[in-house]
């Protein structure tokens, strides 16, 4: 790229006393945690039954993975377009079995992640871990943890629980905590009798998960709320009130916010920093809801913009674990993957490169029209040559530049699946 236009940028920037150069070097180290998931349509490689637990992928684009090489081939592929630190965000399905060995999701161990652990280290990611409540035959009725039937309960207890010693082993193997969080689809489609009889069963359900011995710096476990799955339109076990009160009432429990869990008029910008008042830590997983938990590509989009800001001008950005999560099988997998990381990357740096403390003092003196005028004029300052500047240094692709390579690897290897 032409290093005078970041020159001139960084100039631009530094009126403003911001320093374009120190913004870049932080980003290089902050890790955000990418899904597997995004590769193969929620699927992963212990069952053959349909996707489960109110969510849903659509669009059957061709050359998904299918196996466990397929899979860390496109992820290898989607990385390289990616500038900064990237961690392995996998789910319990995508264990590994060898040589014809199969255990139900129970009788996990370590072992069966041990091959993406040796991907990790040869990327050198952390990994962050989530149990599988969903796509499976033991989800009675719609639901797992807050099931009255004991013998589900105890099920996915257990699973829970193998969870959390394959987490540490994660932590340990990586030497990164492992942020391990705890999603289920538990509800009903229609009005229920009773709504708090679930609630108690999952509340006792996570402790019993949570009396599983574990480092509390190597492992980090997380609830995660939401408001609605498909199929579970009427009520959700794990409701917003449910999960913060959880995380809040147990300690080393974290509450994980994803955006596309609220109403449409919440936003999970104005969430986090309400949330760090109270919580020393906090998790998110990064989508895009459009009308509903529809799990879009992550765009560089106002929102996304928005809870940016709030981690980075609240300096939090060791405060909150980030993760994607957003599953597209209509488009290409591989660039699905690479927009998504790429867009909560730019709005990062976006956030680190905004005059942040000039616009609170205007605030706080109550200069509102300033403020106005400042965040308009913002946001046509060159963003975009320091964006081109930070891909440079890290060897990635330019925007307009990486598409034609995933096209290729589309035609050489997706196609021929
Ligand atoms: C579902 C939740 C959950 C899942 C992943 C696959 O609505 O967002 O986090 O997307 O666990
Ligand atoms: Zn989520």
């Amino acid at each position: 790229m032409n290093q005078s236009r970041y020159e001139s940028a960084k100039e631009i920037y530094a009126a403003w006393g911001v320093d374009t150069d120190k913004a870049i070097e932080t980003l290089k180290k902050i890790p955000v945690s990418l899904h597997c998931w995004q590769g193969d349509d929620v699927t992963g490689f212990d069952h053959d039954g349909p996707l489960t637990g109110g969510i849903q992928t659509t669009g059957n684009y061709p050359g998904k993975a299918h196996t466990p090489q397929e899979l860390m081939d496109d992820m290898e592929m989607a990385m390289k377009m990616m500038p900064g630190t990237k961690k392995l965000n996998l789910h319990a399905c995508y264990a590994i079995f060898e040589d014809g060995e199969f255990v139900d999701r129970d009788k996990l161990e370590p072992k069966h992640f041990a091959k993406w652990v040796e991907f990790a280290k040869k990327h050198n990611m952390g990994i962050d871990f989530n149990p599988t409540f969903f796509s499976h035959e033991k989800v009675k009725d719609g639901l797992t943890l807050s099931s009255p039937d004991e013998e589900t309960r105890k099920f996915w207890i257990d699973h829970g629980r193998a969870c959390i010693r394959i987490s540490q082993y994660f932590a340990e193997e990586t030497g990164m905590p492992c942020v391990m969080n705890i999603w289920t689809g538990d509800g009903f489609k229609d009005i229920p009798a009773d709504r708090m009889g679930p609630r108690m069963r999952y509340k006792e359900s996570i402790e019993a998960i949570l009396a599983e011995p574990f480092d509390r710096n190597k492992v980090k476990p997380c609830v995660e709320s939401k408001v609605f799955g498909i199929g579970v339109e009427s009520y959700t076990a794990g409701s917003a009130e449910f999960s913060l009160s959880f995380a809040a009432t147990h300690e080393g429990c974290l509450p994980l916010m994803d955006n596309g869990h609220y109403h449409p008029t919440e936003v999970v910008s104005d969430k986090i920093p309400a949330l760090l008042c109270f919580y020393p830590e906090i998790a998110l997983h990064i989508t895009r809801p459009v009308r509903w938990d529809s799990d879009h590509v992550v765009l560089f989009d106002d929102e996304t913009k928005e809870m940016a800001k709030e981690i980075v001008r609240n300096d939090a950005l060791d405060r909150v674990y980030m993760a994607l999560d957003y599953f597209d099988a209509s488009i290409n997998r591989i660039s699905a993957w690479a927009v998504g990381f790429r867009s909560w990357q730019k709005a990062l740096l976006s956030a680190m490169i905004t005059p942040n403390a000039k616009l609170k003092a205007l605030q706080d003196e109550g200069r509102m029209t300033e403020l106005m005028v400042m965040q308009e004029t913002l946001k046509t300052a060159p963003f975009g040559d320091v964006w081109a500047e930070y891909c440079r240094q890290c060897g990635a692709p330019q925007d307009g530049e990486w598409l034609k390579d995933v096209l290729a690897y589309e035609e050489e290897v997706l196609l021929k699946r």
